[in-house]
């Protein structure tokens, strides 16, 4: 039976390639979309991948509940959310799947208050500072780990 990962983005992750290039670097969210459904393509072609990105707390928690029937596991960075939201948490915990939290830059590097992730406790596991090689690790992890 075909898998389905959903991908979610938070805010200003529509902004990677021009926003702060010496934190996120210069690829865009559609270029990490591609990585990812090149390597869905390759290693497991029955799980499809369905991404979405808001720059609003609610839009990401409609989304998480829209699709709960529908998806085996969540890729999930959720930008700024990460380390304000008990919302978007208890969505993510809320539907029962697995979760892996990951992030482009090292946020345990950076200031203080990103080091706390709401999001840390309900995942299965975090990747940080990897840039956009942290989202393809992710989805390797999923498919080899949670759908197999
Ligand atoms: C992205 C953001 O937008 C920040 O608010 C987080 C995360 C870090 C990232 O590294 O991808 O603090």
């Amino acid at each position: 039976m075909e898998k389905r990962v959903l991908v979610l983005n938070g805010p200003n992750l529509n902004m990677l390639g021009t926003r702060q290039p010496e934190i996120y670097g210069r690829i865009t969210l559609g270029e990490i979309e591609t990585a990812m459904r090149d390597l869905a393509a390759s290693l497991a072609p029955g799980v499809d991948l369905s991404f979405f990105q808001s720059n609003y707390e609610g839009a990401l928690i409609d989304a998480i509940q829209q699709s709960m029937d529908e998806i085996d596991a969540v890729i999930i960075n959720p930008g700024g959310l990460t380390h304000t939201s008990v919302a978007l948490r208890d969505a993510l915990a809320g539907i029962g799947k697995p979760v892996v939290e990951v992030h482009m830059s090292n946020i345990h590097a950076r200031e203080p208050f990103r080091h706390h992730s709401y999001i840390a406790p309900i995942a299965i596991g975090q990747i940080a500072g990897f840039g956009s090689a942290g989202y393809v690790l992710a989805l390797r992890y999923v498919i080899e780990n949670v759908l197999a």
